[in-house]
């Protein structure tokens, strides 16, 4: 049976998935509105895979026999300020979220709960990814300067982003 401890620390991580992933649905439906369909597409697939982020955690934990317990969602921005900002916020919401996985390790690690550490692992090295991809994404908009044929391109690349479910 899994620790009290760390089934919180799960079911806490689970509700910060699915605000990741309400988050990034505004965003996407903010870029629809500013006909920007492929960034609208890569940011409801971002969606997506919280969403299968939070089901993973779901799973798990009743796998190991704790007790799932979904919180409300909290509000989520519902209106942003451009491009660039919306991007440095995904990573600075990002960023968050290693820091909430890795202090889901250091429970883990505290409760001497192998099997969890092993499961998290797979977060640790998904952070990474995230993190260095939306840096990349960051990055080309900074060198795009705002240039309209630019950022038609970029729209086009993003758009191309197909979802694989992870769950
Ligand atoms: Fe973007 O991260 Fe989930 O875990």
């Amino acid at each position: 049976m899994i620790k009290e401890v760390v089934a919180k620390s799960i079911n806490d991580q689970i509700n910060k998935e699915y605000y990741s992933s309400y988050l990034y649905l505004s965003m996407s439906a903010y870029f629809e509105a500013e006909g920007l369909k492929g960034f609208a597409n890569w940011m409801r697939i971002q969606a997506k895979e919280e969403s299968d982020h939070a089901e993973k955690f779901f799973n798990y934990l009743n796998e190991r026999g704790g007790r799932v317990e979904l919180k409300a969602i909290e509000q989520v921005p519902t209106d942003f300020d451009g491009i660039v900002k919306v991007f440095d916020q995904v990573l600075e919401h990002e960023e968050m979220i290693t820091a909430s996985i890795n202090d889901m390790m250091d429970v883990a690690f505290e409760a001497k709960d192998h099997a969890t550490k092993s499961f998290l692992q797979w977060f640790v090295d998904e952070q990474v990814e995230e993190e260095a991809t939306v840096g990349d994404i960051i990055n080309s908009i900074k060198l795009i300067k705002g240039d309209g044929q630019g950022i038609l391109m970029m729209d086009r690349e993003l758009g191309s982003r197909v979802y694989t479910q992870s769950v």
